[in-house]
C-alpha cells in the first residue's frame, strides 16, 4: 500500500517522458500504446464472447418487434416497416412465458455485454490511430463497417439503457430509433463477423481460450499475422494478467445482471433489482405488482371509470355493457404474465371474460382480429389491434379482477386486456371499446 504513490509517480513520469524520453508520445505512434494486455488472443476471446451474447440480443430484439403485430393496421410504432418486415410471422400464444423469456434475455444479455463491449473497444483502440488509415480497398470497406458497428452499438446501448431506466429524454421515438439503429448495427456486425471470425478462431485455436498461455508473451512480438496483431511494441510492466482483466470484465457483467435480474421474478427476489425502476414499484395487497404508467399519468379520471363507464362491443351487432353486466357473465381465471419491453415482468391470476366470448356476443364467430380502445386519449398504447390467434385463445381475457380483487385504477380498472405470451403493450388498460373485425380467408 505504501509503495503505491511512489510507483504511480514513476509511471506518470515515464508516461509523460514518452518513449523517446522527452518528446510527448502521440497516439499515432505505436509506442504510445503500452498496455501489455493487448493481444489478438485477448481481443479474440472478448470478440467470441460478444458474438454469442450479441447474436442472442439481436435475435430477441427483432422478435420483440415482430411480437407487436406490426402487420395489423395502426400497430407499428415506427409507422412503416417496409422491407424490414420481411421476417414477420404470427406471434404465438403458447407458451405463455414466451415474450417474458425473449425480452428478459434481450435486456439482461444486453446489459451483460456492456463491459465486454467497452473492454473490446479498449483492446483495439490503437488501430483507430493507425497510419496510413487505409491500406487496401478491402480494408477501407472494413473500416466503414466499423463505423456502423461502433456507432450502432453505442446508439443501441445508450437508447436501450435510457429506455429501461424510463428516461425518455429523446427528441425521437425510442421504438423507431432503436429499430433503425439495430439494422445499421446489424449491417456492421455481419461484415465484422465475416472478416474477423476466421482471425479470432485462428487466434484461439492454437492454445484454446486461455488468455495467458505459457510462452505466448515472448513468442509473439514478431507475429506472422502482422497487421492484425495488437501487441504493444514497447510494453509497460504488467500490473494485471489478461486472465485477471477478463475476470474483472466478467465480474462487472455479472454485477449488472445480478442487480437487474430480480425484475423478471415475483416475490422477494424483485427487491434485489437495484438497477431496475420496477424492482420496487408496488400497489396494494392483491394489486401488489409493478405498474408501468399510472392512471393519473395517462389522464384517467375516477369520473370516467365510475358509474358512467360502459364497454362498447362492436361486430355484426353493437352492445353497450356496464361492469355489473360483465361480472354477471361466465368468468374465466388464468395465471398469466405481463412482460414489458423494458425487461420487467410479473405473473398474476386474472379473472374476466374470454375475448372469444365477447366476439360471439358481438355476433362474430369465425376468425377475427380486434381493435382495443381505451379511455386514454393521448400518448402511446391507448389502442392496439390483436391478431386472430390471440382473440381465439380462450385464455385471452378482458380482465375485471386480479388475484380475486377488483383491478386497482393503476392496473386498468374497470377492465383490461391480458394476452398469453404477448408483449406488455398488448395488455391495454382502461378498455372502453372492442371492435371485432372478421378476417378474410
Ligand atoms: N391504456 C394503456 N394501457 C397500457 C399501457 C398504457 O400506457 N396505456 N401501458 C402498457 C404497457 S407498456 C405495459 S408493459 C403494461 C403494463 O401493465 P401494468 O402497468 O398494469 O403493470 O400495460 C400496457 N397497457
Ligand atoms: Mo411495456
Amino acid at each position: 500500500m505504501m509503495q503505491f504513490p511512489k510507483d504511480l509517480r514513476r509511471r506518470v513520469e515515464t508516461f509523460a517522458a514518452g518513449p523517446d524520453g522527452g518528446r510527448p508520445p502521440l497516439p499515432i505512434d505505436p509506442r504510445f500504446w503500452r498496455s501489455p494486455l493487448r493481444s489478438r488472443r485477448f481481443t479474440s476471446i472478448l470478440g467470441l464472447t460478444l458474438l454469442v451474447m450479441l447474436t442472442l440480443v439481436i435475435v430477441c430484439g427483432l422478435l420483440s418487434y415482430a411480437s407487436y403485430n406490426p402487420r395489423l393496421a395502426g400497430n407499428d410504432p415506427t409507422g412503416r416497416h417496409g422491407l424490414l418486415g420481411f421476417y414477420f410471422f404470427t406471434w404465438p400464444t403458447h407458451p405463455v412465458w414466451l415474450y417474458r423469456l425473449t425480452q428478459s434475455t434481450h435486456v439482461l444479455l444486453g446489459l451483460a455485454s456492456i463491459p465486454f463491449v467497452l473492454a473490446k473497444l479498449w483492446s483495439v483502440i490503437p488501430k483507430l490511430f493507425e497510419l496510413p488509415p487505409v491500406r487496401s480497398p478491402a480494408q477501407a470497406i472494413e473500416r466503414i463497417s466499423l463505423l456502423a458497428l461502433v456507432g450502432g452499438v453505442t446508439f443501441e446501448f445508450v437508447t436501450g439503457v435510457m429506455n429501461i431506466q424510463l428516461y425518455y429524454a429523446f427528441p425521437f421515438s425510442f421504438y423507431t430509433a432503436h429499430l433503425y439503429g439495430a439494422w445499421i448495427f446489424l449491417a456492421g456486425f455481419v461484415v465484422h463477423v465475416a472478416v474477423k471470425l476466421p482471425v479470432a478462431i485462428r487466434a484461439v485455436r492454437r492454445r484454446g481460450l486461455d488468455p495467458d498461455p505459457e510462452g505466448d508473451q515472448a513468442a509473439a512480438v514478431h507475429d506472422p499475422d502482422g497487421p492484425d496483431d495488437l501487441r504493444a511494441v514497447e510494453p509497460a510492466p504488467a500490473t494485471i494478467t489478461r486472465r485477471g482483466a477478463l475476470i474483472a470484465v466478467g465480474g462487472g457483467s455479472a454485477l449488472l445482471v445480478g442487480a437487474t435480474l430480480g425484475q423478471s421474478f415475483d416475490g422477494p427476489l424483485r427487491r434485489t433489482a437495484l438497477l431496475a425502476p420496477h424492482g420496487q414499484a408496488y400497489g396494494n395487497g392483491p394489486n401488489d405488482f409493478p405498474v408501468n404508467k399510472t392512471a393519473a399519468y395517462r389522464g384517467i379520471t375516477a369520473d370516467a371509470t365510475g358509474a358512467k363507464w360502459r364497454l362498447e362491443l362492436r361486430g355484426t351487432q353493437r352492445l353497450s355493457l356496464d361492469r355489473a353486466a360483465l361480472l354477471a357473465r361466465p368468468q374465466s381465471t388464468h395465471r398469466l404474465p405481463i412482460a414489458c419491453v423494458e425487461g420487467w415482468s410479473t405473473e398474476q391470476e386474472w379473472t374476466g371474460i374470454p375475448l372469444a366470448d365477447l366476439a360471439s356476443m358481438a355476433g362474430v364467430t369465425g376468425k377475427a382480429t380486434v381493435l382495443v380502445e381505451s379511455l386514454q386519449k393521448n400518448g402511446s398504447f391507448g389502442k392496439v389491434r390483436l391478431a386472430a390467434n390471440q382473440v381465439a385463445d380462450r385464455r385471452t381475457l378482458l380482465a375485471l379482477k386480479v388475484n380475486g380483487a377488483d383491478l386497482e385504477p393503476d392496473h386498468g380498472f374497470p377492465a383490461r386486456i391480458i394476452v398469453p405470451a404477448g408483449p406488455g403493450v398488448h395488455n391495454t388498460k382502461w378498455v372502453t371499446a372492442l371492435t371485432f373485425v372478421p378476417e378474410q380467408a
